[in-house]
């Protein structure tokens, strides 16, 4: 399972102001924590980037990169600021994301293919939030064709079916994990997925959020999930992680407990 770090985020208390004054240091700090924790990658979140947006995140990867040798997933729907990004980048970055949406899908496809990125396809179209597992596949569909179109390997896609708030859309949680399996039978080898692990416990009261993240990880990893964006310094999520990988037989027994 690949885990990228979730934590460099322009709706952080701490890092949107240090994003905004160009302060290095807490950022490069999480970057570090980050991956001594486990991430094998990192995302830099600095959300729709109107303004400054290509400066921030050409400013950003140099420096994250500076001091960590892990890829970035670069969230942004933005496109100059993500291809602002990607020139400086090294190594090969993650597009976060592309979606349905026609505008979006064909600039950050493009995108992929002139910097031989990976690249995320979130089934999310304008009509809206996807209702369940079946238009969420029908979005997909429509990804992958595009890839085929733009030239872009679907070894470098990675499907995200979207989760939702539980307190919003309590009937969407096991619809995302139906979505996981079925994104699945649409190539072989599997077309991967990935999912924003943290959107499950918006708005739910702060004590319930680590039993609520562990249990829905167990659940997504059972259904074949292969990467997430997650809170890599929440050791508790990370045990349970490891745990997860040994039943899998991902890693080993005595790897993972002796060390
Ligand atoms: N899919 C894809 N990308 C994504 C998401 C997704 N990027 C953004 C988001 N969803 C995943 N990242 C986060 C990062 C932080 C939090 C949630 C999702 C978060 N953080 C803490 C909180 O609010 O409690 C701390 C924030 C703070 O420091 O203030 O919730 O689904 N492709």
């Amino acid at each position: 399972m690949l885990v990228i770090g979730e934590k460099i985020n322009v709706m952080s208390k701490t890092i949107g102001p240090a994003m905004k004054s160009r302060e290095a240091k807490p950022i490069q700090e999480l970057a570090l924590a980050q991956v001594g924790a486990g991430a094998n990658m990192l995302d830099v979140n600095i959300g729709p980037a109107t303004k400054g947006g290509p400066e921030m995140m050409d400013w950003l990867v140099k420096m994250i990169q500076e001091v960590v040798d892990v890829p970035l997933s670069l969230d942004t729907t933005n496109a100059a600021a993500m291809e602002a990004g990607l020139k400086v980048h090294k190594g090969q970055a993650l597009i976060n994301s592309a979606s349905g949406e026609k505008e979006r899908l064909t600039s950050m496809l493009s995108l992929a293919a002139k910097y031989d990125a990976k690249v995320i396809g979130l089934t999310l179209t304008k009509a809206g939030i996807p209702r369940d597992a079946n238009e969420r596949m029908a979005i997909a569909v429509d990804i992958i064709g595009a890839c085929a179109e733009h030239g872009v390997s679907l070894e470098n896609l990675y499907l995200d079916p979207l989760i939702l708030p539980i307190g919003v859309a309590q009937q969407q949680a096991m619809e995302v994990v139906e979505a996981i399996k079925m994104f699945r039978q649409l190539n072989e080898p599997p077309i991967k997925t990935v999912v924003g692990l943290s959107n499950i416990y918006n708005g739910v009261p702060e004590e319930i959020h680590g039993v609520l993240i562990r249990t829905y990880l167990t659940v997504l990893m059972t259904a074949g999930l292969d990467a997430a964006i997650m809170d890599a310094l929440d050791k508790d999520l990370m045990d349970t992680l490891k745990t997860i990988q040994i039943f899998k037989n991902e890693i080993l027994y005595c790897h993972s407990y002796l060390d």
